[in-house]
């Protein structure tokens, strides 16, 4: 492929990424259930401020609106999340029938609009029944339940959609939410390291039946991938010593989601770590866990740098963050555009990925509104979307597979357990008003769509 220095491949898409919990607010509305997070909400103290997910970005009443500006921004594609309890309101059994109808109007205006809906099935919106009834995670009914509830969307849906990610961070609703130290996502349940380690199993099987599921459901083919991050490397600078040991980090860090999903088999070293802690599995689950994708989707904010280091048994070392290291405004958001390089990098290299997306990239940063004229001028946004848009762009004309870019994300929302006290948004959302005003960001995001140029 001939490109000059600034241009994308002509076919490149460019997107921006949201979760349904995080902007839609009004979680029970026309009969959903409840989700572990609104369960968790109200747990003092466990969210910011106390902040709940009742309002969102107020998106499930502002949807079209929405669509409207992101037509402006000239998004290609939108990801989204459904939420698993408005469909099923306890995570299995009983279908709401009401639950799909405001994802249908929302498919049908992004179509209108020429924006292509990319939907992802689970963002993190496990219903509290389940983790009731099962233990959540914790139990491997519960990704069954996913799988069911999964191919019940798609043969739904499937006539006008044709992108799908399974699940979003395996890490994120597994290891970070079922923990011996009880800490992190919700639920937050505190549990042992066995019970830690078999959620990220489950999870795993949950992608591998979800894919058959969807597939199985669909009425047209489909594309079908998950949206992973995990623990993401990059060699402190590209020799290829510090690059080989990086890549070997990555498949070693990552053994027990990416390495997994892509070879079939827990490597040697995790088993020897887990010891007793392996989880319960057979082959018939890794052959499930590892069924082809489509493509792989891939979260990218951050990666820590590896040096070769010949005298560690592994034959490298984790660098850790020196204080002054730049970074966004969250405590992980460090400044690492090369992370966009070489994840995809290593993705294609270990396992031949023929087809990846970035699912999610962009960066909370402290936007204020001028007094005058209400603009944001978010010039840190803008320096970071450029410079990871560099990593992309070095990418592929390094002949890495790299076929789309979704910025994370469309407009302030709840960010988890940072409530609304963090803005990732291309639009600023008023948490008062609900008024949206785009920022300088989303100016820059919409001229390098248009003329698929770095700029
Ligand atoms: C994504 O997760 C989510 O998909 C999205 O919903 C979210 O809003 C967005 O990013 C921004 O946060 O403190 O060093 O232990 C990001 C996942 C999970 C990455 C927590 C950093 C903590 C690392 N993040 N993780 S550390």
């Amino acid at each position: 492929m001939k490109m000059n220095d600034r241009k994308f491949p002509p076919g490149f898409l460019f997107g921006a990424a949201t979760a349904s919990l995080q902007i839609e607010g009004n979680p029970r509305a026309a009969g959903a259930g409840e989700t572990v997070w609104e369960r968790a909400c109200r747990r003092p103290g466990f969210i910011l401020n106390d902040d709940r997910l009742d309002k969102g970005a107020d998106h499930l009443a502002r949807w079209k609106e929405d669509v409207a500006l992101m037509k402006e921004i000239g998004l290609q594609a939108y990801r989204f999340s459904i939420n698993w309890t408005r469909i099923f309101p306890d995570g299995r059994g009983r279908v709401n029938p009401r639950g799909l109808d405001f994802y249908q109007a929302l498919i049908d205006e992004l179509l209108a609009n020429g924006i292509e809906p990319w939907v992802t099935f689970f963002h993190w919106e496990t219903p509290q029944a389940l983790e009731e009834q099962l233990g959540g995670w914790r139990s491997k009914e519960t990704a069954y339940a996913l799988a069911d509830y999964a191919g019940y969307v798609c043969a739904k849906i499937s006539d006008r959609v044709t992108h799908y990610f399974t699940l979003n961070e395996i890490g994120c609703f597994t290891h970070d939410a079922y923990n011996p130290a009880g800490e992190g996502m919700a639920p937050a349940a505190k549990c042992s390291r066995k019970e830690m380690l078999q959620a990220t199993h489950n999870a795993c099987l949950a992608h591998g039946l979800a894919l058959q599921a969807a597939r199985a459901g669909a009425v047209q083919p489909i594309r079908i991938g998950i949206a992973q991050n995990g623990s993401f490397v990059a060699p402190i600078y590209g020799t290829p010593e510090h690059l080989d040991a990086a890549c070997k980090a990555f498949r070693h860090l990552n053994a027990n989601t990416l390495t997994l999903l892509f070879e079939g088999r827990y490597l040697e070293e995790f088993r020897a770590e887990a010891g007793a802690d392996m989880p319960e599995h057979d082959e018939r689950e890794l052959a499930i866990i590892a069924g082809e994708t489509d493509f792989l989707g891939l979260n990218i904010y951050t990666a820590q740098y590896v040096a070769a280091d010949a005298a560690a048994p592994s034959g490298y070392r984790l660098l850790p963050w020196t204080e002054s290291f730049p970074k966004l405004d969250m405590p992980w958001n460090f400044f690492v555009p090369e992370a966009l390089y070489y994840e995809p990098l290593f993705c294609h290299r270990l396992w031949k990925v023929k087809s990846i997306y970035i699912s999610e990239n962009g960066c909370a940063a402290l936007d204020r509104p001028q007094k005058d004229s209400g603009q944001i001028d978010d010039i840190d946004r803008v320096h970071f979307l450029r410079s990871y848009l560099g990593a992309v762009r070095q990418a592929i004309a390094d002949g890495v597979p790299l076929d789309g870019y979704f910025c994370w994300t469309l407009m302030d929302n709840f960010e988890w357990k940072f409530g609304y006290a963090k803005r990732f948004g291309l639009i600023y959302v008023n948490g008062t008003t609900m008024e949206r005003t785009p920022k300088l960001s989303a100016q820059y995001y919409r001229t390098v769509i248009r003329d698929h140029s770095l700029y």
